[in-house]
């Protein structure tokens, strides 16, 4: 088996690194403050999609986009009209359920891309008054919120793929776009937007969407962001009413971009984000319109789990449902939010108005805190529960006061501490299978000694490997070993980066005035033999590359495929122009490397990617994504080596960049004279 790593999940630190974004311009803290003690709200998204419910001439994996991806002519999805008529629709049921799973906010599409109106528009008859139904579905849901004490919030898509003023049209539809002026589709948004504030009492959010087209831009969403902010000063407003948000990742880009928080979508940061108001907003299954053939939905442990995850980190979780034409919860989402809402009735003060774990990482779940009077109160969420009935809390350097459960808040839990950590005896059995909460309260804020970090290039090593060790404090004093032993106050003091050049099992420990106060952090080096290079028989410049058309989520098996076209390119840039949808790349040939080493791949790519050296896989960048980096790891002889790179995009924007170079160089471009084809 060669030697090969998946380079991010070995060393987080390069991993992908959040921007730090929303620092030019942190909303004011009272207007948010009810947001960031919400922590949970439901998104809904509804319309007409409900009615072909993702099928279209005989196509399933269709849900809110379908008029685009299923290309329906807007005449003849305008005929959805006649028939939404959503009869079981009952707000407060609605209402009710998202009360019920713990959720204090709903946000829901009064308007998508496809530009039909879920509110009564005296700007469009291209609403709900339209239709069989003729109820304001926004004032009945709007009115039970307010009646049960929930916020109700607006997603309001800028694209607006009907309104005959808005531009683009799509690529492939009959409208002329003469005569469209997109000024005064921006006069129509602000006149809806006054409307949704103005006509429905107090509102949270305006959550925007689809303010990636270049017809928008930064004039735009500040007079977008002013309107709603000048209507209803204490409203929210996300960072997709402006240009900043960085893709599916969500975060605001430096630089004066509007929005008072980021929206990570079907994604959670890695890290938390100081200081940054975020919100991750993710499906239940895999569509946000509703799909009746997506039967995909996440375990219930998974979503409790997300939300813990997402909360641990300071951010907030917008989850969402999709309701059937007929005005009902799929029965998926209901058994979902109800078992949401049972858990949440027992833990939800570890949610509500906590913020980020201060420990960098726990082996046996998350953490989240909770300023209480002079002191905090963490709550610790057991994913895993400890089997030896100790929980260890790594590093933890304040004075612990009380530990309980949240099942059994009475009954106090033996709390002592060791030389660096918190150990909390616990019953043999979790009281809660998916997530467990312990309180455990401390004087002060949080003092936490990180585990030190041993960093390295890589993991495996063909030539002396430079290894440093980091604290996050400098008035700790780091103590190492080489020969696998724990170190101790005698152990060799960390000064400066050294060399392994053989295998090591490098041990670090944090003292502070002798005195450990961390964790024993290990890292494994170890020496490998370099992947033999391959005798080539007549090669030629370039790459052979298959070109495939299909509508994926994930890369498929090529291998079962009938390339469209097969052609020899220079390298693995795509072809200039507009993003090609639907469409499938494989890349196969050879890569020269100069002499025997480890060598750092990286592949960026939107959608998904796959990059095999010898046909093993080095780096995965798999599934729908926005542009994403991963690397990996490969220890290769000098000389000639198989590369293969697959690729696929589905819609929206398309990127595929390789990059390479030895561990230690920077990574560039692998050049064309280096890459060959059989
Ligand atoms: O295109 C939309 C999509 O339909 C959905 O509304 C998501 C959820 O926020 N937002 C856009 C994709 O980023």
């Amino acid at each position: 088996m060669l030697p090969i790593l998946m380079l991010a999940s070995c060393f987080p630190a390069l991993a992908a690194i959040q921007t730090d974004a929303n620092s030019e311009q942190a909303p004011d803290d009272d207007r948010m403050s009810w947001w960031r003690e919400a922590r949970f709200g439901l998104y809904i998204h509804w319309g007409l999609y409900a009615i072909p419910a993702g099928e279209w001439k005989g196509q399933t994996n269709h849900a809110e986009w379908i008029l685009t991806t299923a290309q329906i002519p807007v005449s003849e999805y305008e005929r959805f009209l006649q028939r939404f008529n959503p009869v079981k629709f009952d707000a407060d049921v609605w209402v009710k359920m998202a009360k019920d799973a713990g959720m204090k906010y709903i946000v829901i599409t009064s308007k998508h891309h496809d530009g039909f109106c879920l509110f009564d528009s005296k700007y469009t008859d291209y609403d709900v008054m339209s239709t069989p139904f003729k109820r304001d579905i926004m004032k009945e849901l709007a009115d039970a919120c307010r009646r049960e004490g929930i916020k109700m919030c607006w997603y309001h898509s800028i694209m607006d793929w009907h309104h005959p003023d808005y531009l683009p049209r799509r690529g492939w539809e009959d409208r002329p776009a003469e005569g469209a002026d997109f000024d005064r589709y921006v006069k129509h948004l602000h006149n809806q937007v006054e409307e949704l504030l103005t006509n429905y009492g107090d509102i949270g959010v305006m959550w925007f969407d689809g303010e990636w087209e270049a017809t928008w831009n930064h004039e735009y969403g500040q007079a977008l962001y002013e309107l709603c902010r000048k209507l209803q000063p204490n409203v929210i407003v996300n960072n997709r009413v402006d240009k900043g948000r960085g893709g599916m990742a969500g975060l605001t880009a430096p630089g004066g971009f509007l929005g008072d928080f980021g929206t990570p979508e079907q994604e959670v940061p890695q890290t938390g984000l100081p200081a940054v108001d975020w919100e991750s907003c993710i499906t239940m299954n895999r569509h946000w319109g509703f799909n009746k053939f997506d039967t995909d939905f996440k375990s219930t442990e998974t979503l409790i789990r997300m939300l813990v995850d997402i909360a641990s980190k300071g951010g907030n979780f917008l989850l969402n449902v999709g309701p059937t034409a007929e005005g009902e919860f799929p029965q998926e989402s209901v058994e979902r939010l109800k078992a949401m809402g049972e858990w949440m009735d027992v833990n939800g003060d570890s949610i509500y108005g906590t913020t980020a774990s201060p420990f960098k990482s726990l082996a046996w779940g998350r953490c989240t805190a909770k300023k209480m009077g002079a002191g905090t109160t963490l709550y610790l969420h057991v994913f895993d529960w400890p089997e030896d009935g100790r929980l260890v809390v790594p590093g933890l350097g304040n004075e612990p006061g009380r530990a309980y459960l949240l099942t059994e808040p009475g009954r106090s839990l033996d709390v002592r501490r060791t030389e660096s950590d918190i150990v909390i005896t616990v019953p043999r059995n979790a009281p809660d299978a998916v997530c467990s909460v312990i309180a455990l309260e401390i004087s002060g804020d949080p003092i936490v000694y990180e585990l030190p970090e041993i960093k390295a290039e890589s993991a495996i090593l063909v030539r002396p490997l430079t290894v440093e060790i980091a604290t996050a404090s400098g008035a700790l004093e780091v103590r190492y070993t080489l020969d696998g032993r724990d170190p101790t106050a005698d152990s060799t003091k960390y000064e400066r980066p050294f060399e392994v050049s053989e295998s090591t099992v490098v041990k670090a420990r944090a003292f502070h005035r002798g005195k450990p106060v961390t964790a024993v952090a290990e890292a494994k080096f170890t020496r490998v033999t370099p992947a033999p290079a391959v005798s080539v028989r007549g090669s030629f410049p370039g790459l052979k590359c298959d070109a495939f058309s299909g509508d994926w989520n994930q890369l498929p098996d090529f291998d079962r495929l009938t390339p469209k076209e097969t052609k020899v390119v220079a390298n693995f840039a795509l072809d200039p122009g507009p993003p090609v949808e639907y469409v499938g790349r494989r890349y196969t040939g050879y890569v020269m490397v100069p002499r025997d080493d480890v060598y750092v791949f990286s592949l960026t790519s939107d959608d998904g990617a796959r990059l095999l050296i010898g046909g093993n896989v080095v780096v995965d960048n798999d599934g729908l994504h926005g542009s994403a980096e991963k690397r990996g790891v490969m220890a290769l002889a000098a000389g000639t080596h198989r590369i293969t790179v697959e690729y696929f995009n589905k819609t929206g924007a398309a990127a595929l960049e390789v990059r390479l170079a030895p561990i230690g160089q920077p990574l560039t471009a692998i050049p064309d004279s280096s890459l060959a084809h059989g």
